[in-house]
């Protein structure tokens, strides 16, 4: 991807399972980086506030069924629907901080087990789209994860199916990923995710360019 010069912001995405306090520590690090004169946002996917992505919600709250197919391809077009602004953004010099993105639209369908859904069908979707930066992998147990309030009211949120995800988020790990422990505390956390994520803040305004996913 080219089209993002010098002193760009940072693509910085957070992965896990459900509950494991993603939510929690995107909110925490924007408002760090803000604090520390970087210009930063959040954005969570799926973005629920759009058309595509109110049919997402029907279909996670169980409202709806669909095609494993057609769900898969609307969180893709969720993302594509975000892709000019997110560029803009990042040419602008603001900081992304993502809850959830491609990554989790791969290991999710890839999860189910559909033959013609494989990993390799499903990242070939989305190869257009930037790569994050930095990927921050909230690691913690599905039953550990199944412990925290809220788990159970949507879709995928099953001990057996978080376990196939996780394995999957260990399989896509490369050197822009650090992994969370995120049984931990909440302050923990943050200290430790802001210690990473600074030097990559750094990087991107230094011109670091931003990579294409899968590459
Ligand atoms: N999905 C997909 O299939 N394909 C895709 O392309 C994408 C997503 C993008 C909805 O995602 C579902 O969509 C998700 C993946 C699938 N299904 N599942 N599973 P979502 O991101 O909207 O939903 P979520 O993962 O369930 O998010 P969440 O409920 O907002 O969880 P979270 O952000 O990871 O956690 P949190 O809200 O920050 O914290 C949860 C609770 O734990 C809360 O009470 C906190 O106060 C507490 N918490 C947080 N941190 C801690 C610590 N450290 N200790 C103790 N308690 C804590």
């Amino acid at each position: 991807m080219t089209s993002v010069g010098r002193t760009r912001g940072a693509l910085i995405v957070f992965e896990g399972g459900d509950r494991c306090g993603k939510t929690t520590q995107c909110g925490k690090l924007v408002e760090r980086l803000q604090s520390q004169g970087v210009d930063a946002c959040m954005w969570r996917f799926p973005d629920r506030s759009t058309a595509i992505g109110q049919a997402i919600n029907a279909y996670l709250a169980e409202h709806s069924s669909m095609d494993d197919a057609v769900i898969h391809m609307l969180f893709v077009a969720n993302r594509l629907e975000k892709r000019e602004e997110m560029l803009q953004l990042l040419a602008g010099g603001t900081t992304l901080v993502l809850d959830r993105y491609s990554y989790s639209g791969v290991a999710y369908t890839a999860a189910k087990g559909v033959p013609h859904l494989s990993l390799e069908y499903c990242k070939s979707l989305e190869v257009v789209l930037p790569a994050a930066d930095l990927v921050l992998h909230m690691s913690m147990t599905a039953e550990a994860t199944a412990a925290r309030g809220g788990y159970g009211e949507e879709r995928y949120e099953k001990v057996d199916f978080q376990r196939k995800v996780m394995e999957i988020f260990g399989a896509l790990r490369d050197d822009r990923w650090a992994v969370v422990d995120a049984s931990s505390t909440i302050e923990a956390i943050h200290e430790q995710v802001v210690a990473t994520v600074m030097p990559v803040v750094e990087r991107a305004r230094g011109g670091a360019p931003l990579g294409r996913l899968w590459d």
